[in-house]
Formats: C-alpha cells, sequence, structure tokens
C-alpha cells in the first residue's frame, strides 16, 4: 500500500456479467501516452471524447472521459472508457491497456487508495466510498455519506483535539512538577474535561441493549437449494469447507464456522436449501428441512441468497434478526435491476463484491446488538470502545485526586490519554500504519 504510485493501474469498474455498458478506469502517469496508443482519434486531455479502440482484430466505438492531474478522483492523470458491455469484450480491452507500458491490473480498492495517498480523500472518506457500496438501508446510506462529506472526520478529529488537549495540561503539570505553585489544570477541571469525551464517545458508538460482552452473533445463509450458499460460505470463510454442488440438495447437515469480519466475531452457518418441495420425501429431507428452518429463527443475522435476489424467508427469522439480501451469482445474467433494490450483488466464484458484503455482515451483526443502527462503522466502534477504555481509565485515576490543587499520577493519567489518543488517530488517519490501509482498500472491490 505505501509502495510509489509511478505505476498506472486499469481496471473494469463495472460490475460483472452483460450489460449495455461497460467500463474501464485508468489511473497513473501512463495513462494518456496508452490512450493514444490504442484509441483513434486520440482523445482530448480532459472532458469526453468519441474514439475508436483498436483491439487488433476489431475495431470498437468507446466514450472517453478524460481527467488531467490533479483534477481527478485518484489526483493523478485518469481516464474512464465506456465500452459496449460485453465481458469478454471488456477483458480484452483491459489486457490490451495492461500491454503498455507501465500499465498494470488495479488492486481492490488501488483507486480510492491513491485519492487517499495524494490528498484527495482522507482516510474516513475512503471508507465511506466502501461504506456506501456495502449500505443496506437508509440509515446506512446516510451514515456512509456523512462519512464522505468528512462530517464524521470532523466529529472524530475535535474529539481527538479535545483529548490532545486535556493530554497537553496534563503533561505540562509533569513539567513543573517542582513548581507548587504552578497547576496547569485542577483535577476537577480535568474530571469535567474527561467526562466530556467520554460522553462524546457515547453518543457516537449509541444506546447498547446490554453492557453484557458480546456473544459471537449466528450468521446464516438462507435460500433455495442450488442459489450458491455453499460457494459462499467457502467463499467468505476464504477455505473449502462446504461441498458444493449443481445437483440441488448437497447440503444436508448445518456446517458452523467461526469467522472474523474486519475485528467484528461471529459463526458463519451454512444451510440446506429451503424447499417445501422436499417435505416428506425422506427423513434425511425432513431432517435438513427442519434444522435449517430452526437455525435460520434463532439466527442474529440472515443472510438471504438468490441468483434474483427475491427469496421469500415467509416470516421464518426471528423478530429481531437483521436481513440482508445477497444476489448470488452476479456475473450470470440475471433478473432486472429494478426487481432487485435492495440487495447486494455478488459473485462468489471470483469474489467480485465480497468485501461489501463482508462490511455489510460484519454491520449487521452490530446492529443486531442493538448498537446504533450502522452510524458507526465496524473499524471505527472498536478504535472509539479503546479510546473510551483509555479516557476511562484516566479519569478512574483521576478520580483519587482532591478537588482542587494538584492531579496525583498525572503519569499514568497522561498514558492512559495517549493510548485514547492513538486509538483516535487510527480512525483519523494521523496514525497510519500499513496493515490499516491494507485491511481497509482490501475489502474494496477493484475498479474502486
Ligand atoms: N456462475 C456462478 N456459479 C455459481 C456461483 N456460486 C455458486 N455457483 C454454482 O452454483 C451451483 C450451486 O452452488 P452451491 O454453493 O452448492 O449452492 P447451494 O445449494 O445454495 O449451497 C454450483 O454448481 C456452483 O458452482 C457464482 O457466483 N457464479
Ligand atoms: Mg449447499
Amino acid at each position: 500500500m505505501s509502495a510509489p504510485t509511478r505505476d498506472t493501474i486499469a481496471a473494469i469498474a463495472s460490475p460483472p456479467g452483460r450489460s449495455l455498458r461497460g467500463i474501464l478506469r485508468v489511473s497513473g502517469p501512463a495513462t494518456f501516452p496508452a490512450l493514444r496508443a490504442l484509441l483513434a482519434p486520440a482523445p482530448s486531455a480532459a472532458g469526453a471524447s468519441r474514439c475508436r479502440l483498436d483491439l487488433g482484430t476489431a475495431s470498437i466505438p468507446a466514450l472517453v472521459l478524460t481527467f488531467a492531474a490533479p483534477a481527478s478522483y485518484t489526483g493523478e492523470d485518469a481516464a474512464e472508457i465506456q465500452l459496449p458491455g460485453n465481458p469478454d469484450l471488456l477483458a480484452r480491452a483491459l489486457d490490451a491497456l495492461c500491454a503498455r507500458d507501465g500499465v498494470r491490473p488495479a488492486n481492490p480498492g488501488e483507486f480510492t487508495a491513491r485519492a487517499h495517498l495524494n490528498g484527495r480523500l482522507t482516510i474516513e472518506q475512503a471508507e465511506g466510498v466502501a461504506a456506501l457500496i456495502a449500505a443496506q438501508d437508509e440509515a446506512q446510506r446516510r451514515a456512509a455519506e456523512d462519512l464522505l462529506t468528512g462530517a464524521t472526520g470532523d466529529r472524530y478529529r475535535d474529539l481527538a483535539d479535545d483529548v490532545a488537549q486535556t493530554l497537553a495540561l496534563v503533561e505540562a503539570g509533569i513539567d513543573f512538577t517542582d513548581q507548587e505553585d504552578v497547576v496547569a489544570i485542577e483535577p476537577a477541571e480535568l474530571r469535567r474535561r474527561l467526562a466530556a469525551s467520554l460522553g462524546v464517545i457515547g453518543t457516537l458508538l449509541g444506546p447498547r441493549r446490554s453492557e453484557s460482552p458480546h456473544e459471537a452473533p449466528d450468521i446464516v445463509l438462507a435460500g433455495a437449494p442450488n442459489a450458491g450458499k455453499s460457494t459462499l460460505f467457502n467463499a467468505l470463510l476464504g477455505r473449502p469447507r462446504a461441498i458444493i454442488s449443481e445437483t440441488p440438495g448437497a447440503t444436508r447437515d448445518a456446517l458452523r464456522e467461526p469467522i472474523d469480519l474486519g475485528g467484528v466475531r461471529a459463526t458463519l452457518i451454512d444451510l440446506a436449501g429451503l424447499d417445501e418441495a422436499l417435505a416428506g420425501r425422506s427423513p434425511l429431507d425432513d431432517n435438513a428441512q427442519r434444522s435449517a428452518r430452526s437455525a435460520i429463527a434463532a439466527a442474529q443475522v440472515v443472510v438471504v441468497c438468490d441468483p434474483a435476489g427475491v427469496f421469500d424467508l415467509a416470516g421464518l427469522a426471528g423478530p429481531d434478526a437483521v436481513t440482508l439480501r445477497v444476489r448470488t451469482k452476479a456475473d450470470l445474467p440475471g433478473a432486472a435491476p429494478d426487481d432487485i433494490t435492495e440487495a447486494l450483488a455478488v459473485c462468489a466464484l471470483d469474489g467480485w463484491n465480497l468485501g461489501a458484503l463482508r462490511r455489510a455482515i460484519a454491520d449487521a451483526c452490530e446492529r443486531s446488538h442493538g448498537d446504533h443502527s450502522g452510524a458507526v462503522i465496524p473499524r471505527h466502534r472498536a478504535a472509539l470502545r479503546l479510546a473510551g477504555s483509555g479516557i476511562d481509565r484516566a479519569l478512574r485515576i483521576a478520580g483519587a485526586s482532591p478537588r482542587a490543587g494538584r492531579v496525583r499520577d498525572e503519569e499514568l493519567i497522561a498514558d492512559a490519554l495517549r493510548g485514547a489518543l492513538d486509538a483516535l488517530g487510527a480512525i483519523t488517519g494521523a496514525v497510519e500504519p500499513d496493515d490499516v490501509l491494507g485491511r481497509i482498500f482490501s475489502s474494496f472491490c477493484i475498479g474502486k
């Protein structure tokens, strides 16, 4: 992720499968030389041009949008090439681009990573892009937009500024420890500041149903036989655990596996496909149907899998369960987009959009705990909790000081506050360990 961005990246940015238009995205210094080599007439330096793309054996009509650095999404020279939405054609056009000097296929999230590294997006805005793709309802969409506009980032930065100022006051006390008459901050004022910061964190995290530690929620994959549940199960786990079969009815026993979704721990469960026609056919099938229904009824998160995106659970899920609609096998031509408004399209075979699905499931797990509805993404929630526990520790230590005079144990308080600041810094990007960056952008889809 910290590699220099001197090479030029290219990717197919439209969803897999056939469509009216497909989009190739290119970004980096070799963008314009590559375009000039493949397109005639050469596109203008900024704006829209109608050209033809030369693929050796064929010449294809292309609409090309060009953006000169720094006025582009990534901050680099960049272009979008619109072609007829034929997967084979798009793959050949991508190959032709990547055959040019200095051009290579993009990694997941790499366009947005560059936008961040070039100062076009803050780290939380970049996460807003991913959150918007994964958003499942209006509250999550609004939260993602708050991330994108920077409104959420401003709130985190104000909080971090307050904590940093408290820390500075405590540290000033340590520096003047031999001057009894210099008091940078009185204990009562320190406690007020710490309590105020804790209040802000509490508001950001939202109400909790219980204070008990979270149990790993159950996530079931539900749907008809052959919907692609077992394939998705394996793809989410990252290892072949369930049997995949073209013949419907391959999965009979529920499979339960622990899964870590970017810090959110849960149990992922693959079930037999629901099928009325199987009732009474054999004791084994009866059993599988019954256990699938009871697992769905008990689950906190139900992922409804259907290549058409319309499968009806018929009230099988529990009243408090969070339901996610997933359009499986998105690489195949499926239902018309109008019919599948709320379904997240994924392809478990090539992993397309699985990052967005992992995020959506992690958010659903958080919501199933009664945490504030999706307004805080899981990575931020974890960091806020960590910051909160540091400030809470500082507050407990400060509680041992009398109301007025000197604060006792200033070093311990400062240490707890430094931990809290580090946690907040990891949200706002002040601290950017490579692995945080890597984790954020690897959950994007290619072309974003
Ligand atoms: N084209 C395509 N086929 C898929 C995808 N996911 C699963 N399949 C195929 O669909 C069939 C049924 O898959 P499986 O996971 O066993 O479905 P389940 O019965 O719902 O568990 C198998 O032949 C899979 O290879 C996908 O994303 N794209
Ligand atoms: Mg199966």
